[in-house]
């Protein structure tokens, strides 16, 4: 976070003109947020405590803060004092038994729970970093994510270790599997509590590793992203002041921890500021609104499944935080759970940069960032850009003369960048863990002048006239069919809309015979079993709503969204896309084509017509 943005504002404040003209609040809360992460990183970094287990020992051993619950968790409850001392427990045996010492990286594959937490802080205490491993891998990603971690051990959920099969222990021969059953807890619980010296978590610099974060693209394997310390300070500051966290603050979440924003809005944004962490296994539309009262949360960080199952508005929450609500949901769920706020963000695990709204009102109602003319003239125009896309390429498209790219106009959406240093990408992007392909692949030359850098998000955003920053795609989210360019983010929201639509997720499915890709959506009704009237009443909403190139042709019927494949709601959709409708490869799943204003049975035999080229669509 820069420190010329802060002084600039400094100077400009005063003038009572701007914060009628400009949206000076929101301006303001980034700049104080740019200000108070600077201040607290160099503090940190000129002390040589960049390790973020100094702030849990700060709470741990002041009065104030000393007693107060920094944990709870399935009914447990630990206050800051006491995670310290186990924290230092669990340090002191992993290098004790284990032989971890600092800078080592060592492999975390965990649900949810108080022993992660433990785990990770307790590695931070002896100076070494942990690998968030996604639990719900198995087989080759697995393998996979391992390996690239080059952890030498892996502490491994005794819930998550049926996917620790003789494939995998024997691919990754010199990795030691240590399960953290009750015995092997008990053992760690046992050893005494030694806090390590300083040197031990002496680190040469911001950019140095703090822990590794994989990245759950659509395409692909996971890739580690190297989270600095510097990133954790920026990221967990953003997340302090933009929620207003206060000690007395009771935050719940259940996203899965492995993921950045549990960890750093949740986790560390809790640490920073003293307040209380409540943690959930993992989500479940039964547990959630039962969890968030019994917690007592104030704050709570919100997945789009969350319902109204059950719920009055009996809770305490003040705030919800989180990414991607979509805009036809966000109204329901104010009004629905009586929530006085919802902070919706935008960031990337590896991203050099994040942007957020604070919404009370219906205006800015999705909106994930704001800027206002004043940030976006010293930072926004700056600091990021909003690219024409070259969409048959999914490269950002180049001038053919100049070679250049070019800025969309406001209202037309297109890839968002964010300006790196061009010198030394690395101030800002420290890239994946030994990946410099993956890493390069991110950064983009040449884009307004010769030799200047910038991220690629990946993701195609839109300003408005307002300064207000919309999510409108993911880049190769977008398919074409008969010349058009659907947007699978518009279609999934349309069908959101009908009232048996559980979940929606679209997709392009490439056809024999045809070109482009035909609009396909793995559908989960709120009933097992779609009959022919709901199937009339879905094709007629997406008619009457949507172009007719963009209705979707296929349906695949699935029971429950494949959210374990990466754990968000990120659905992944490359392993839809390629086994596409092909009844034989669909594992079982009803399929439906629209035919004559309605869904009907897709066979097996419709298949072969297609593919003999005998129907035209
Ligand atoms: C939540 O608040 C109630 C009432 O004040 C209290 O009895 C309960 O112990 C609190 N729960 C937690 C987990 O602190
Ligand atoms: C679809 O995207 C392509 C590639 O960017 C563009 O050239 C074309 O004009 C777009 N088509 C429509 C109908 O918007
Ligand atoms: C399920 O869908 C039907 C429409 O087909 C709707 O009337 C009903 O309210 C839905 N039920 C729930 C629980 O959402
Ligand atoms: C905190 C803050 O500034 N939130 C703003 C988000 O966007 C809306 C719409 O412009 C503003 O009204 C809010 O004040």
């Amino acid at each position: 976070m820069p420190g010329p943005i802060a002084l600039l504002a400094a100077g400009l404040a005063g003038s009572a003109y701007l914060s009628a003209r400009f949206s000076l609040e929101q301006d303001l809360l980034f700049l104080r947020i740019s200000a108070a992460a600077t201040f607290h990183l160099l503090r940190a970094e000129r002390a040589d405590q960049l390790n973020i287990f100094y702030i849990l020992e700060q709470h741990a051993q002041h009065k104030t803060t000393a007693s107060r619950p920094f944990l709870l968790f399935e009914g447990k409850s630990y206050t800051y004092w006491e995670t310290y001392q186990i924290v230092l427990k669990y340090g002191a045996w992993l290098r004790a038994r284990h032989g971890v010492k600092e800078k080592d990286i060592v492999a975390v594959n965990f649900q949810n729970s108080d022993m992660f937490i433990f785990l990770w802080l307790g590695l931070w205490a002896i100076g070494a970093k942990p690998a968030f491993i996604n639990y719900n891998l198995a087989g080759a990603p697995l393998t996979h994510s391992l390996r690239v971690s080059t952890a030498k051990l892996a502490l491994v959920d005794p819930q998550v270790a049926d996917a620790l099969t003789d494939q995998v222990r024997s691919d990754l021969p010199g990795v030691q599997f240590v399960v953290m059953t009750e015995e092997v807890d008990a053992e760690a619980r046992k050893t005494d509590p030694v806090r390590e010296p300083n040197p031990v978590r002496s680190e040469s610099g911001r950019l140095n590793m703090a822990l590794l974060i994989y990245t759950s693209g659509t395409t692909g394997l996971p890739k580690p992203a190297l989270v600095s310390w510097g990133k954790v300070y920026g990221g967990t500051a953003m997340a302090a002041k933009g929620t207003g966290l206060k000690p007395a603050d009771v935050l719940y979440t259940c996203m899965p921890l492995y993921h950045a924003s549990a960890a750093m809005l949740g986790v560390c944004n809790v640490l920073f500021t003293g307040a209380t962490l409540a943690i959930g296994r993992k989500f479940s539309t039964k547990t959630f609104w039962k969890d968030v009262r019994e917690s007592n949360a104030t704050v709570i960080q919100y997945v789009d499944q969350v319902t109204g199952e059950n719920f009055d508005k009996k809770h305490r929450v003040r705030l919800a935080v989180g990414n991607g609500l979509r805009p036809d949901v966000w109204n329901r769920f104010k009004e629905r759970f009586g929530i006085e706020t919802i902070f919706e963000f935008y960031a990337a695990t590896e991203g050099a940069g994040a942007a957020w709204n604070l919404s009370r009102n219906d205006l800015s109602a999705g909106a994930i960032g704001q800027f206002g003319a004043l940030s976006r003239a010293i930072s926004g125009g700056y600091r990021t850009a909003v690219v024409r896309l070259d969409y048959e390429t999914e490269l950002p498209w180049r001038d053919s003369k100049t070679g250049l790219c070019q800025r969309v106009k406001t209202g037309e959406a297109g890839e968002f960048l964010i300006r790196l240093p061009d010198d030394d990408i690395r101030e800002k992007f420290q890239g994946y863990y030994g990946d410099s392909a993956a890493t390069n692949a991110k950064v983009l030359r040449n884009v307004f002048r010769n030799g200047d850098a910038w991220f690629r998000s990946g993701d195609v955003l839109r300003w408005d006239s307002n300064g207000l920053l919309f999510f409108a795609d993911r880049i190769g989210d977008t398919f074409r069919w008969k010349s058009e360019n659907v947007s699978t983010a518009e279609v999934a929201q349309v069908l959101g809309m009908h009232p048996a639509v559980h979940e929606a997720n679209v997709y392009g499915v490439e056809l024999p015979h045809h070109d482009g890709r035909a609009g396909c959506v793995a559908i989960a009704f709120n009933s097992s079993h779609p009959n022919p009237e709901l199937l009339a009443s879905l094709a007629n909403h997406v008619q009457k709503t949507l172009p007719r190139y963009a209705a979707p042709l296929f349906l695949r019927v699935v029971k429950e969204m494949a959210l374990q494949n990466t754990g968000t709601n990120k659905l992944q959709k490359n392993v839809l896309q390629q086994q596409g409708v092909n009844p034989a490869k669909v594992e079982g799943d009803l399929l439906f084509w629209l035919r004559d204003g309605t869904y009907v049975p897709f066979t097996g035999s419709d298949w072969t017509k297609l593919q003999q080229g005998g129907v035209k669509l």
